[in-house]
């Protein structure tokens, strides 16, 4: 039987200029689901659409000449519009076609999406075991409605089925990465001239889940317990992937890696012990109080080259009460100035627009981003992500409309009737602008633009995009914010 997995593209229209700039990053999820439906005998296909800006016509003629018996959509929020339109064409031209959907939109709006006919089978939390329950009933000729972890509807009513225990991730399989021949996968949104390397980056896992609760995030809720692998399993992994693929750059997909120095300490043990470190480089994120000088000087020597680290703000009141991080400001000081002293890139994440968080604070964040001076940095504004406690906090905004329509944050037209947070944050205009901002002021600083130009950090032509999407989205917040300042003022 055939089984067609479909990593869905965002929407180009919300995206503006941005859609250029989307990272290909490869889609793990997928591939493990193709690793456990191979070993039981199906024939399994990736479309990675986000990589290649597909469309769902492309989607279609895919369809189209593989045939496939299901096909499985990995849904996110933001991808949502997409997975609708594609379900709406499949149902027209291929009525017979079964459609799965996982990943954490279906896993928090299953019931949405089986009444609203978008999916016949929902697959909430993690994919593997019920995925294989689902394809091989189908298989059978049986109608799966009573696979554990799932959902799905039964004599016109929703049937929510059980959710099963968490998986032992010893026991899965390693990711099918043969299933992603032919796309071309970056280590960063910047493509850094030290991570580049012949071979794709592949990505990692050692941990399933995160200990923390930020509230902006949905992790410890999508994966309730924290697992963590064996540094071995880890590196016999690493070391297969290396053999069979010739891969030289890894990312972990973690929540974050490592969880703790002993578990760091661990894993950098294996791989010098075994060589790999000669062998392969690697990146990850963490947060900036999991790491001492100690740790971050073996992990360098066990081949770490690029740490990402969830920074979120400048000020502390913010990253306590509004944020609930458990990090300050001093020990972001401290991880950042380990990592430059070691020669390690770095990659600082921030929020913005906080429900409560004032423009003070706001522009607090851009200034010590620029005193911190990660090698990369992204400001995203503030998104109650389904999952997270601010989704539950504000979800009641949204009630009986799509879920999906409040994704639209990064479209610089958005204003505040499409805003779920509106009214406890700042004007979703002036957010929009203050967010471009940032990175226009981070990105034309004469030392960033010396690492980049003179040193040759970034390539030349991800640094000429890199400037026009910068450019065009400050211009394009800009206006809007104007002519809404000066009607204020009118007012
Ligand atoms: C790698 C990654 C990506 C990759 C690959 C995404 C993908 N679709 O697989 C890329 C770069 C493409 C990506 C893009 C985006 N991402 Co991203 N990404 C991640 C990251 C770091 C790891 C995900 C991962 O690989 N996990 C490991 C695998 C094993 O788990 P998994 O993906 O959850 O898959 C399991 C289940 O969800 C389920 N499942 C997944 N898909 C399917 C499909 C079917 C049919 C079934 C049955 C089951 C199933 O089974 C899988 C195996 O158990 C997470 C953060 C994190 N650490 O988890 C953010 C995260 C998932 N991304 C996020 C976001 C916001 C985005 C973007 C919108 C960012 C942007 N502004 O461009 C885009 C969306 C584009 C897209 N097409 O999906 C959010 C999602 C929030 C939400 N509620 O939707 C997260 C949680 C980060 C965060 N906290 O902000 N991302």
């Amino acid at each position: 039987m055939k089984v067609l997995l479909v990593n869905p593209s965002l929407n180009r229209k919300r995206l503006g200029s941005y859609w250029r700039f989307t990272t290909a990053v490869p889609p793990t999820g997928l591939t493990y689901l193709g690793a456990v439906l191979e070993r039981d005998g199906f024939e399994v296909r990736i479309y990675d659409q986000h990589a290649v800006h597909g469309s769902n016509e492309d989607l279609m003629a895919i369809v189209e000449l593989f045939q496939p018996e299901v096909v499985g959509f990995s849904a996110l929020t933001f991808v949502m519009e997409t997975v609708e339109d594609a379900a709406r064409q499949l149902r027209a031209k291929h009525p017979k076609v079964r459609i799965l959907a996982g990943n954490i939109h279906a896993t928090y709006f299953p019931k949405e999406m089986v009444e609203s006919g978008i999916a016949d089978f929902v697959i909430r939390e993690e994919g593997e075991e019920a995925i294989l329950a689902v394809c091989r009933a189908l298989r059978d000729g049986r109608e799966p409605t009573d696979v554990n972890g799932t959902t799905c509807m039964e004599g016109g009513k929703v049937r929510h089925n059980p959710t099963p225990a968490m998986i032992d991730l010893d026991r899965l399989p390693y990711p099918a990465w043969h299933l992603l021949d032919g796309y071309a996968y970056v280590p960063d949104p910047l493509n850094l001239a030290p991570l580049q390397s012949k071979a794709q980056p592949l990505a990692i896992q050692a941990s399933r889940g995160c200990p923390f609760a930020c509230t902006f995030c949905s992790q410890d809720t999508m994966y309730k317990r924290v697992r963590v692998r064996s540094p071995e399993s880890v590196v016999n992994e690493l070391e297969y992937v290396h053999h069979t693929y010739g891969t030289t750059v890894f990312g972990f997909i973690d929540a974050i890696f490592p969880l703790s120095p002993k578990q760091g300490h661990a894993f950098a043990d294996e791989m010098i012990r075994r060589g790999l470190h000669r062998k392969v480089t690697w990146f990850t994120e963490t947060r900036v109080d999991l790491v001492t000088p100690d740790l971050l000087k073996h992990l360098k020597e066990a081949g770490l080259r690029f740490i990402q680290y969830g920074i979120e703000s400048g000020d502390d009141m913010v990253l306590s009460k509004l944020m609930r991080k458990k990090a300050g400001v001093n020990q972001a000081r401290q991880a950042l100035k380990w990592t430059r002293d070691l020669n390690i890139l770095s990659f600082g994440l921030f929020v913005v627009g906080m429900p409560g968080e004032t423009r003070e604070q706001i522009l607090k964040t851009i200034e010590f981003a620029k005193e911190l001076d990660p090698d990369i940095v992204k400001f995203n504004v503030a998104i109650p992500f389904p999952g997270s406690e601010l989704w539950e906090r504000f979800k009641h905004r949204v009630d009986g409309q799509p879920t999906w329509k409040y994704s639209g944050w990064y479209n610089a037209s958005i204003n505040d009737a499409d805003n779920i947070l509106a009214g406890e944050t700042l004007p979703t205009r002036e957010l929009m602008y203050l967010q471009r901002r940032a990175m226009f002021e981070f990105y034309t600083q004469p030392k960033v633009m010396h690492r980049y130009f003179v040193q040759g950090l970034v390539p030349i032509d991800v640094l000429a995009e890199g400037f026009y999407v910068m450019m065009s989205e400050l211009v394009r917040s800009a206006f809007p914010y104007a002519r809404a300042q000066v009607s204020a003022m009118a007012a």
